[in-house]
């Protein structure tokens, strides 16, 4: 893998085009090759600059991007893989939206079941689709280690796991408690726990309703600590739980690490309660929940709580333990500290010594400090409680420092030498800060605004390469804007949005690639090198059921392929599939008939995928070398059913077919005629 040089385009700047064509040739081009480059960039009339950010962004054919970023794809419901820099598409990882080029959802038993599972607890019905805001990549020791990516269900309150070793979702957790989800999903440093918050408070009821007017008093939010079993990646709910919260609505969350190790701080708005109502002669919900000041952000102390939990004071609510507000406050496992109105991201530093947080209304970030924060909570430095009782630390001497930065901040990440960057929405830019001397600055230096750049538009997240961990290392930094306005040609009326590629290793932070999103609404995305993505698997062990990635029982090796038809009412049909034909290709069953399709893709070379599709059966399924899918239909319609291989998967693909044949029972064609 060779990553694009970064240095050699670095000091063009103000030199003339003709020189730098010059620098090219030099460096990059055989002899005669010169009078090639020279053209191309005339002839597409490019800019110096834009000449750059396109040798920055290349990648040749055959080379690998050095960076894989892991995208949210907001109400697509899915996971979206791309490289950085060259914002090349990878693929989609579908984990609550059923998905049909990989089969999700569209007949296998197994991502049916998982479908099925985080539509098993609290839901009324069957859910057929997510909003997946914030993915989370697993941690060791603080750092990305490749193995295990979670991401939340903005919309119902879910949490879907996928494995980093086939890149498919193996399990989705129905946080109980909860009916939506926003901050988190965010693992601690050392993937113990994935957090979750619920973003609307929800009443604590049985039947989850409760009268507006009792709003205070029924509804709370919710803090879930999932716990992660480290053999396999899944959610333990056995040894998870929950802290009950204030009905306030919370926000963006995020883990200590390093120096705040230990601790979670959940941004919070509407703690004014305020409950809408604007055809009912109240206020606007926007309005009532702008009226204060300041909200508030909350810091827990999860390694107390796990104690607390030890000690047994805590009720089971629904499948979970749950510590009541009521204990939550007198064993002081929450704090607050007043944060700017409206605030939205609340971000831990890669020393884990400062906490960042912004208020769309304010025009500054502010930047706490973790000692002190520990220090008011020891000597109880409070300067005051919210009406839930819940003790307020004393503003001036846990905050750092406030960086101006410009309008509507919203979500900072940081670059590893002791700065942040700061998405900017009503400014449309990305705005460069510094933190204090316990990230590394000079005091003369500390929180300043450093550098600015404006984005195309409307930012919300912005993520740098590792920038949620110990290793953050600011390289690249993607902005993650909601609109595009004028960046792409008019092809229709939902318009993609635009990530943007900033280089922020030149002097000043630029622009250097727009890549239109047409595939949803990505809300974060984490960016991770390449080379932590060790346990990645091309072909499964021949036989496995993906599930468990253990030997499946009704895998088939060739020669052993059958029609097992013992059982009255059921045909059970033990398939292989190999270029270029399924065995058998010929099933005859009777209407009514329960059929169990167990194919074997007994392939055992890479990219070796087969598909199995039954037209009118709503069947597809993808058949990865070495997996054993099993499918399910009832054969209630009779007819010749032509099933085929999706995949152009050979010179006779075409011929890779096969068909079933649904008998009409005699009955039924009689009541019919
Ligand atoms: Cu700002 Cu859900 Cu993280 Cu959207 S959230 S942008
Ligand atoms: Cu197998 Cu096409």
């Amino acid at each position: 893998m060779r990553q694009p040089s970064m240095s050699f385009a670095r000091g063009w700047k103000g030199l003339l085009a003709v020189a730098v064509v010059g620098a090219f040739a030099v460096v990059a081009c055989d002899q005669g090759a010169e009078g090639d480059i020279n053209a191309i960039i005339e002839d597409r009339g490019l800019t110096v600059e834009q000449a750059e950010g396109a040798l920055l962004t290349y990648v040749p054919p055959g080379e690998y991007d050095p960076y894989i970023m892991v995208s949210s794809g907001g109400h697509s419901g899915n996971i979206h893989l791309v490289g950085v820099p060259s914002m090349r598409m990878l693929k989609t990882i579908p984990v609550f939206t059923p998905e049909s080029w990989s089969g999700y959802g569209q007949g296998s038993d197994l991502s049916e079941l998982v479908l099925e599972e985080g539509s098993s607890d609290k839901q009324a019905r069957k859910l057929a689709w997510g909003d997946t805001h914030h993915p989370a990549i697993s941690e060791t020791a603080g750092e990305y280690d490749g193995r295990w990516v979670y991401i939340q269900d903005r919309a119902n309150g879910r949490l879907g796991f996928v494995e980093l070793r086939d890149f498919k979702t193996k399990q989705i957790i129905d946080i109980p408690n909860a009916q939506t989800t926003h901050g988190g999903a965010f693992v601690t440093p050392n993937s113990e726990y994935i957090h979750v918050s619920a973003m609307t408070p929800r009443p604590q009821t049985e039947d989850g309703y409760a009268p507006l007017e009792e709003y205070a008093e029924k509804y709370r939010g919710i803090s879930s600590f999932l716990a992660i079993n480290q053999d396999n990646g899944r959610i333990d709910m056995d040894r998870s739980f929950q802290l009950e919260l204030p009905p306030y609505t919370h926000d963006l969350s995020d883990a200590g690490k390093l120096g705040s190790e230990g601790l979670v701080f959940i941004g919070s708005y509407n703690t004014e309660m305020a409950i809408g109502g604007n055809l009912e002669g109240g206020d606007p919900l926007e309005v009532g929940a702008s009226a204060n000041d300041f909200d508030f952000l909350h810091v827990i102390d999860w390694k107390m709580a796990e104690q607390v939990i030890a000690d047994g004071k805590y009720e089971e609510r629904n499948g979970i333990r749950l510590i009541p507000l009521q204990t939550v406050i007198d064993e002081g496992l929450l704090h607050l500290i007043r944060e700017p109105r409206s605030p939205h991201g609340a971000d831990v530093d890669p020393t884990g010594n400062y906490v960042v947080v912004s208020g769309k209304l304010d025009p500054q970030v502010s930047i706490y400090d973790v000692d002190e924060i520990r220090t008011a909570i020891a000597d109880e430095n409070f300067e005051g409680t919210d009406s839930f009782g819940i003790p307020i630390l004393d503003f001036d001497s846990v905050l750092a420092g406030q960086v101006e930065v410009g309008l509507g901040p919203l979500h900072t990440q940081f670059d590893g030498q002791g700065n942040g960057f700061v998405s900017l929405f009503l400014d449309s830019a990305v705005a460069k800060f510094s933190l204090g001397e316990k990230a590394g600055i000079e005091a003369d230096d500390a929180f300043k605004l450093i550098d600015k750049v404006d984005v195309h538009y409307n930012i919300g997240h912005l993520a740098a390469t590792e920038g949620d961990t110990v290793a953050a290392d600011g390289k690249y930094v993607v902005a993650l804007n909601k609109w595009s306005i004028d960046r792409f040609p008019v092809i229709g009326t939902l318009k993609p949005q635009n990530f943007q590629l900033i280089e922020n290793d030149a002097e000043k932070m630029r622009v250097i690639y727009d890549m239109p999103v047409g595939f949803g609404e990505p809300h974060y995305v984490q960016i991770m090198r390449m080379d932590r993505l060790t346990d990645a698997i091309e072909t499964y062990e021949p036989g496995t059921e993906p599930l468990t990635m253990t030997a499946s029982d009704v895998a088939v090796v060739s020669g052993e392929e059958r029609i097992d038809t013992s059982t009255p009412g059921e045909v059970h049909v033990y398939m292989s599939a190999t270029r270029s034909h399924f065995t058998p290709d010929t099933i005859r069953v009777k209407q009514g008939d329960e059929v169990f399709f167990h194919v074997t893709n007994i392939e055992t070379i890479p990219d070796g995928t087969h598909g199995f599709a039954v037209p009118g059966y709503n069947v597809q399924a993808s058949l990865d070398p070495g997996e054993v899918v099993t499918i399910n239909i009832t054969a209630d319609t009779p007819g010749s059913y032509a099933f085929y291989c999706t995949e152009f998967c050979s010179a006779l693909h075409l011929e890779m077919q096969g068909w079933l044949l649904v008998e009409p029972s005699t009955a039924v064609t009689a009541l019919a005629n």
